[in-house]
């Protein structure tokens, strides 16, 4: 049922991705998005079929604001489960002005039932041909109130991205792409394998190739969760990246060190920077979250392999698994010091719904909030198993701020494979982070509410060292953009 007589030839829908407690235009911890342009909203834009007349208008909460009295006859929100909230009650604002409301993404394909109450219609799984489906309905005005991924969905022939209808200048760079979708593995605390299953989706290597040659890109970033997990369609795809003479930064597992030719393959086509989920120090917890194939032994190996390569790791770590004491934030910073990762990452342990984590730590009676703004990586939801939610909050920072001390970044320094201007620049502004996360870090964006910071205040410009931290982290990051996500 669509919830207002569209009068108006055109359609007019409004695309969402609704900001974070980090993430936002303002009051996050930075003063301008210091982020690269998601593809979320640029590839619902681009699927919206052409035959059907339409305006539309993109809005990332990450860089601007969303006007309240926005004027759309459908209004599609993309949820993360950060972010669940904010999307709710933007969905709850625009449902009573009679606006029809659609709701996507890794949350609701996760706990679909969370966000039923706030939608007219909600599209789980991967849209590629659901929200075209669904756009060809409401024009009809059969809306259905479910939208589920079609079987056998195939990522060939699909529109490019429409990454001219975000505004690039407020990014540290539109070049992002996406080749593959989800991952072979099946770790325990991951949301790919619960959202989307375990088979690997792919787009034919010369269709990427084709996006990025249309886009003009010379350093780009791979959003692909694992762009690994099908070693034959890596090989094809990095030896097709190699004439284009790019650079380019991804996610990928410890895994590749293990195969020289994949890796050195990955050097030769431009790869100057990955992401990986190292996760923890204790092979006891790597076990238990089924992500065995990664051990503390390796992940000095993986460092040298990719230094070897030209290859910089930022290596992201999480806290609050079973096995983790108070001891071990100093141990893991420790370590990431010396195994010389260059840009290490701390986080928590979040169990996204539904996830096999979520579930026992469910039933085990040990899940502390569903309050989903606090589902971050930041925040504990949950009651550690050999701590206090105090000590796992305040231990994470203190590892930050350990692994970002100047005498920690000196000792990382020296091995890194980027030159002295981006690995200093990036290590400056992770230390600024480091040292500020709390600062700043708050979830008191409420709609109609002005935004305040930590101690209360109406917002205000920053002070010149925030500033001068972020500009930091800008140069350094425009040079080495790392993908960024933590729960890989
Ligand atoms: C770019 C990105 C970000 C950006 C922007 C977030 C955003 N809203 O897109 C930033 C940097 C802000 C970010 C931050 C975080 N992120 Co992030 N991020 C990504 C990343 C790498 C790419 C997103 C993307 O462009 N995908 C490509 C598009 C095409 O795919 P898609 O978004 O899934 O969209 C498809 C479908 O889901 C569906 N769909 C999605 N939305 C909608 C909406 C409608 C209306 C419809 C019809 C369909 C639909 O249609 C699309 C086509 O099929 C993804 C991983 C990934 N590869 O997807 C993680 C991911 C979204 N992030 C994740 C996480 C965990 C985080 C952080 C918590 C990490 C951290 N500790 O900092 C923070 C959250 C901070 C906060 N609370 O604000 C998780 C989300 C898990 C969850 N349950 O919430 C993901 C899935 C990665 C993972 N580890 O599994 N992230
Ligand atoms: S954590 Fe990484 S390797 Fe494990 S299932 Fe998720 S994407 Fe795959």
């Amino acid at each position: 049922m669509n919830r207002r007589a569209i009068s108006d030839p055109k359609l007019k829908i409004a695309l969402i991705s609704p900001k974070g407690p980090l993430y936002r235009h303002r009051g996050g911890i930075w003063r301008k998005s210091l982020r690269y342009q998601p593809l979320t909203l640029t590839t619902l834009a681009a699927l919206i079929p052409p035959e059907l007349p339409v305006e539309l208008e993109l809005f990332d909460e990450g860089i601007t604001d969303v006007p309240p009295d926005l004027d759309a006859d459908l209004v599609g929100l993309t949820v993360i489960t950060g972010t669940a909230m904010r999307a709710y009650q933007l969905a709850d604002h625009f449902r009573q002005r009679g606006i029809t409301v659609v709701l996507g993404g890794p949350h609701v394909t996760l706990i679909p039932d969370d966000a039923t109450p706030h939608a007219d219609a909600i599209v789980v799984g991967y849209a590629e041909d659901s929200w075209p489906q669904l756009l060809r309905d409401f024009a009809m005005g059969h809306l259905q109130s479910r939208y589920d991924q079609a079987p056998g969905l195939d990522l060939a022939d699909r529109p490019f991205a429409r990454r001219d209808l975000l505004p690039s200048r407020r990014y540290l760079t539109n070049n992002v792409f996406e080749a593959t979708r989800g991952c072979v593995h099946n770790c325990d605390f991951c949301v790919v394998p619960s959202a989307w299953g375990r088979k690997p989706y792919q787009k034919p290597v010369e269709q990427v190739v084709a996006d990025i040659r249309q886009h003009g890109a010379r350093k780009l970033i791979f959003v692909d969760l694992n762009l690994i997990a099908d070693r034959g369609y890596a090989k094809c795809l990095f030896t097709a990246l190699i004439p284009l003479q790019v650079q380019w930064y991804g996610l990928a597992t410890v895994l590749l060190a293990d195969d020289a030719e994949l890796l050195e393959l990955a050097a030769r086509s431009g790869c100057k920077g990955l992401l990986m989920g190292l996760e923890s120090i204790s092979p006891e917890n790597l076990r238990a979250s089924h992500k065995g194939f990664n051990s503390p032994e390796k992940f000095v190996r993986v460092v040298e392999r990719l230094h070897e390569q030209g290859i910089a790791l930022q290596g992201c770590f999480v806290f609050g698994l079973d096995q983790d004491g108070p001891d071990v934030f100093l141990k893991t910073a420790e370590f990431a010091v010396e195994a010389r990762i260059d840009l290490p990452r701390f986080a928590i342990v979040t169990p996204f719904p539904n996830t096999p984590l979520y579930k026992r730590l469910l039933a085990e009676g040990r899940i502390l909030t569903k309050n989903w703004e606090l589902y971050d990586g930041q925040h504990a939801v949950f009651r550690p198993a050999r701590m206090s939610v105090e000590e796992l909050q305040r231990g994470t920072e203190s590892a930050w701020k350990h692994a970002y001390s100047f005498r920690s970044i000196a000792r990382r320094l020296r091995q890194s494979p980027a030159s002295w201007a981006v690995k200093v620049g990036t290590n400056l502004g992770y230390r600024f982070y480091a040292y500020n996360l709390s600062r700043f870090y708050n979830c008191d964006w409420i709609i109609g509410r002005a935004p305040q910071n930590p101690r209360g205040r109406r917002e205000e410009p920053q002070s010149e060292s925030a500033d001068r931290g972020a500009q930091a982290v800008e140069q350094s990051e425009r040079l080495l953009a790392p993908a960024a996500t933590s729960n890989h």
